[in-house]
């Protein structure tokens, strides 16, 4: 078992001024909710939904300080002055020299790929993320998994595993050559492995190997303060360095990032591009007037970025973050002690079901994590999310199913929005769900969407 540094008194470092109240569902009324939604929990109307845990993206609650900095959008169409507080915020406690706003994450990803990426080339990363993986594609490129291993096995316990394979990357550098790698995509954390860390140490190592060969390193920084947070309990050395310490040090062995701030970033919508180079930036600046808005607003109003550029600054708060993470592994260690399968050791973001042993009686055909998901839904109103099969979707070129080793449903902990007690009403129905599992029969796909399928595919019962 993995022994969390972390003590339980983990109070939130805030109180609450305003509530959202929540619709109570009777079972029946969820049997039919998820039937019209086609056993596809992003396709429930949210008001059906007790407790969402669909995502933690957008999701956050924004504090008093981010409400009223929205009173302060500046919304010129350009030069507002909401851009060079987010730059100033982005420089400050990211390090990044050049920024350019973005509606989100996606955005800046669609910007990166087409500016970087020639067809042919290849995008080693530490596993697939499916918005990145897609760009990269889109793009001309050919996606390449260079994760540790243990990140595929839901069970290992090390305690990074998010970290890139240094000998996987090499064999690829000697493969295909080093001008055909543009850049590496690290995401910090990796939310497909179910949101584990990377340690600064392999970020040191990435960049003396790719200093060498002369690739770029393109941070995916959506969750870099949790990740920070993961060095700072796990990391020899970094005990007493503060969050914004460490990300800024994270940030400092990369080229570029791409952000989606729903997320670390505490906003409801927003993300943005940093880069340091001034070429790449200024043909990235270009493009993003084709596909997001000028280069001083990117697809955002004004008050969206003074929301972020505050969000930024408390997303790096070492109370904030010991909360946050807190919440999260205090519903794990429910889970785990109930006997649930969980990917462990806990990440940041969310806890993941094991489907692959939660429902061993289903083999990937039958989408064991998305059953799993529609049944917690319909035992209790919580809203989970399939990252398995469905979400890995087809191999371009073969179009094959990806059979990915992990087959997971995230209970996803939007940031400041649920109590101690919404998440022993989450335990208390997944082990509810756990203790009848043998009765989940399955479901089979009977309408298929050809990108990101996992957003709109449809299911019917087995
Ligand atoms: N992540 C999530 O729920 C929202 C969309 S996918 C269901 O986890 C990473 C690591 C992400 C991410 C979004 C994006 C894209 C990039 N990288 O959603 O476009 O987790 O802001 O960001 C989601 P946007």
């Amino acid at each position: 078992m993995e022994k969390q540094k972390i003590k339980h008194s983990w109070a939130e470092p805030y109180k609450i001024k305003m509530v959202e109240l929540l619709k109570m569902t009777t079972l029946a009324q969820r049997k039919k909710a998820i039937a019209a939604a086609g056993y596809n929990t992003f396709l429930l109307k949210s008001e059906d939904v007790y407790i969402d845990l669909l995502t933690d993206s957008g999701t956050s609650a924004m504090s008093d300080r981010q409400w009223s900095g929205m009173m302060l959008g500046d919304e010129a169409y350009a030069g507002s002055a909401n851009f060079y507080h987010l730059e100033e915020t982005v420089r400050d406690v990211y390090g990044y020299k050049y920024v350019i706003p973005t509606h989100q994450g996606r955005g800046a990803e669609n910007i990166l790929s087409k500016t970087m990426i020639k067809k042919g080339d290849i995008i080693p990363g530490n596993m697939y993320f499916t918005t990145t993986r897609l760009h990269q594609e889109l793009a001309g490129g050919q996606f390449h998994d260079v994760i540790i291993d243990e990140a595929h096995d839901a069970e290992n316990q090390h305690p990074f595993k998010g970290n890139v394979d240094l000998n996987k990357l090499d064999v690829l550098v000697k493969k295909y050559g080093a001008d055909k790698i543009p850049y590496i995509c690290v995401a910090v954390t990796v939310n497909m492995a179910g949101g584990q860390p990377v340690a600064m140490q392999n970020m040191k190592d990435l960049r003396k190997y790719t200093k060498k060969h002369g690739i770029k390193i393109i941070l995916d920084m959506t969750r870099v303060a949790e990740n920070a947070f993961f060095i700072q309990q796990k990391e020899e050395g970094y005990a007493k360095h503060s969050i914004r310490s460490i990300v800024k040090e994270i940030c400092s062995y990369t080229d570029g990032a791409t952000m989606s701030a729903k997320k670390d970033a505490l906003v409801n919508i927003g993300g943005f591009l940093a880069l340091n180079d001034k070429d790449a930036y200024e043909e990235a600046s270009n493009l993003v007037v084709v596909y997001e808005g000028l280069h001083t607003y990117g697809g955002l109003a004004g008050r969206d970025m003074e929301a972020m550029a505050i969000g930024i600054e408390e997303s790096v708060s070492d109370a904030h973050m010991k909360a946050r993470i807190g919440q999260v592994i205090y519903l794990g260690e429910q889970l785990r002690n109930f006997g649930i399968p969980i990917t462990e050791p806990i990440g940041g973001h969310g806890i993941f079901l094991d489907a692959k042993r939660f429902l061993p009686h289903l083999d990937q055909d039958k989408f064991p994590a998305q059953a799993l998901a529609a049944e917690l839904y319909i035992d209790s109103g919580v809203r989970s999310m399939e990252r398995g099969v469905v979400s890995a979707g087809r191999n371009p070129k073969t179009g094959k199913n990806y059979y990915p080793k992990l087959e997971l449903v995230r209970l996803t902990i939007p940031r400041r929005v649920y109590t101690q007690a919404h998440m022993d009403v989450i335990a208390e129905s997944v082990e509810n769900v756990f203790v009848h599992r043998n009765k989940i029969k399955g479901l089979k796909m009977i309408h298929e969407p050809k990108y990101l399928r996992f957003f709109q595919a449809r299911f019917a019962k087995l």
